[in-house]
């Protein structure tokens, strides 16, 4: 055990006692409260590296807020209540996604709307390269002719979705390859039409843009170009 994990553990057991002695004293049974809080905290929404108005003015500090506290925030509980003893409890979203043909459309939904904004926030950070370089910049460059075909290309697909989904880039039996999925799903889905690891995705929702671009989602695309942190693009790419 790690100084981290030890001083996790004591805080954990330090803490376990005194909410026993706590419960006891007002009655509550503490077996109960451990298994709700158990079940309760199988997903949970992460926290973003940076604040909500970080990405302005390309996208808005509201949308920001309530893309992350009220949509993706709904998808985590919607997905724990989905899986909430089922024998999908305890199971990675990625041993889910390799079965989802199988599974009810609320994980489908919900497991997807977890994964596919936790990549989101992630590829959005402040900072960074402003175009891919390196390993990246040449796969983008043999598989697109050019980092600005490779932009227009998958703006396209992304303009082109039609309703509600994401575009993305993803690395399919070791090409660079652009696709879009409907709704929350994504290429690691043995439904997905397309399949691949993304390295990069971008919602197309309305919820992701209305409040500032209204219907004009070409226009959102061409400027959430600018908070793409291409480092993490290519810490993703060199990963897999
Ligand atoms: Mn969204």
């Amino acid at each position: 055990m790690n100084r981290k994990n030890f001083i996790l553990s004591a805080a954990t057991i330090i803490g376990g006692s005194l909410t026993t002695v706590l419960a006891n004293k007002i009655g509550i049974n503490i077996n109960k409260l451990n298994e709700r809080n158990n079940l309760m905290s199988k997903f949970e929404l992460p926290a973003l590296s940076y604040s909500y108005d970080a990405l302005e003015p390309y996208i808005d500090k509201a949308t920001m807020e309530i893309h992350h506290t009220k949509h993706h925030q709904a998808y985590v509980n919607n997905l724990n209540k989905a899986i909430d003893g089922t024998e999908l409890e305890g199971k990675t979203l990625d041993e889910m996604f390799s079965m989802m043909s199988k599974l009810p459309a609320a994980v489908r939904n919900n497991g997807g709307g977890h994964w596919n904004h936790d990549l989101f926030w992630k590829l959005m950070q402040p900072g960074g390269a402003k175009q891919p370089e390196g390993k990246l910049a040449d796969a983008i460059n043999s598989a697109f002719g050019s980092f600005d075909e490779f932009k227009k290309k998958f703006s396209e697909a992304a303009i082109g979705r039609f309703g509600s989904g994401w575009a993305w880039l993803i690395v399919s039996d070791g090409k660079l390859v652009i696709t879009s999925t409907p709704n929350q799903d994504n290429p690691l889905m043995d439904v997905a039409e397309v399949k691949g690891n993304p390295i990069l995705g971008l919602d197309v929702w309305e919820h992701a843009y209305y409040l500032k671009y209204q219907n004009r989602r070409p226009e959102y695309i061409e400027n959430w170009w600018n908070v793409v942190n291409w480092n993490v693009v290519s810490e993703y790419f060199s990963k897999i």
